[in-house]
């Protein structure tokens, strides 16, 4: 198969609290549109403790664990929907790596996060990291899809 067969692809992203609370939702999200991927859904909303244990069920029992649900229920989040040929790592590679300190400057988190001395990373978005981590992702956020 050569790339452009690909099929279409979903994937989930968040804007984290961080990312809201700094009123940069909008300059995400346009970053989002202008790699060419469509947005399918956009909803800003608290999570709760039930969505936020099943979305990182992969992560329960590491020391941010705790802090990190903490954070993510600090404030609203943006759920969004994103898709296009690749999109789950395109989106990662808009992203950036997790650590926004030294995540590369033209990222979402490179040019937009930094280290604030909290105890959790505060990186302003999620991605989804796989196909199938995508449509559990989805399906969680968004069941109506
Ligand atoms: P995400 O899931 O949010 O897209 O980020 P990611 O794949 O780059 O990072 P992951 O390893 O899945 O971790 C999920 C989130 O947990 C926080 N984290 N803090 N050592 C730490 O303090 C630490 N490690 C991870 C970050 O908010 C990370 O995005
Ligand atoms: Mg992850």
């Amino acid at each position: 198969m050569t790339q452009t067969d690909a099929p279409t692809e979903r994937t989930l992203v968040l804007v984290k609290p961080d990312g809201v609370r700094r009123g940069l939702s909008g300059e995400i999200l346009r970053r989002v549109e202008a790699k060419g991927y469509t947005l399918v859904a956009v909803e800003l909303r608290t999570a709760g403790d039930d969505v936020l244990a099943a979305h990182y069920a992969e992560h329960e029992g590491k020391p941010f664990y705790a802090p990190l649900v903490d954070f993510m229920k600090s404030g609203a989040v943006l759920a969004v929907v994103a898709e296009g040929h690749r999109v789950i790592e395109g989106f990662r590679s808009l992203a950036g790596t997790t650590d926004p300190t030294t995540a590369a400057p033209g990222t979402i988190r490179g040019d937009l996060g930094r280290d604030w001395g909290l105890k959790v990373q505060q990186n302003l978005v999620h991605g989804s990291d796989s196909a199938e981590s995508a449509a559990r992702e989805i399906a969680l956020w968004f069941p109506a899809l």
